[in-house]
């Protein structure tokens, strides 16, 4: 069994659900097995776009890191993302943060995610439920990379019903 971490966000239509679906959809060949809050959290990369809903996960799997990437796409499309521009705005968007202590990378898939120490939306989350976990790329605990990251703006989101 490898431990994984994946982020999701949503910023269009109703968030919270999509949240919800995208981590019901996930099982039995990936279990979640840990949750951090949701999140509020303004729009980063391009900023003329709604707010998100992030939150973060850990769960377990057997699958390898090129056919969770693949599984995790299926899920996207199953809940309706159509493909859009970089940053832009999505129903759902499932990111593959860590895949046990792995360093790898291919075409199509960085582990870990090589945005994650400059992502706040990312950091407070993974404080939740991974705090003493150490970047295995940087060498550095979730907690000390969270220090350097402004909470500007971020909320604990607490409407379940959009
Ligand atoms: N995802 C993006 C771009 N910007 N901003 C926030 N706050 N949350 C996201 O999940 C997010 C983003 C592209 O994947
Ligand atoms: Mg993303
Ligand atoms: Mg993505």
């Amino acid at each position: 069994m490898h431990d994984v971490f994946i982020s999701l966000g949503s910023n269009i239509g109703d968030r919270y659900n999509a949240l919800l679906n995208a981590r019901n959809l996930m099982t039995p060949d990936i279990v979640p097995v840990s949750f951090s809050k949701i999140y509020e959290t303004p729009p980063w990369g391009y900023e003329d776009q709604p707010p998100f809903l992030n939150q973060v996960i850990k769960a377990q799997t057997e699958l390898s890191p090129s056919a969770l990437l693949e599984r995790l796409k299926g899920i996207e499309k199953e809940i309706g993302r159509k493909s859009n521009f970089k940053y832009g705005p999505r129903l759902i968007d499932l990111d593959i943060l860590f895949y046990d202590e792995l360093i790898y990378k291919t075409d199509n898939l960085t582990v870990p995610h090589p945005e994650i120490i400059n992502r706040a939306f990312v950091l407070i989350p993974l404080m939740d439920i991974a705090s003493n976990f150490i970047h295995p790329f940087y060498n550095q605990t979730i907690s000390n990379l969270a220090k350097a990251v402004e909470p500007n703006g971020i909320i604990e989101y607490r409407g379940q019903n959009e």
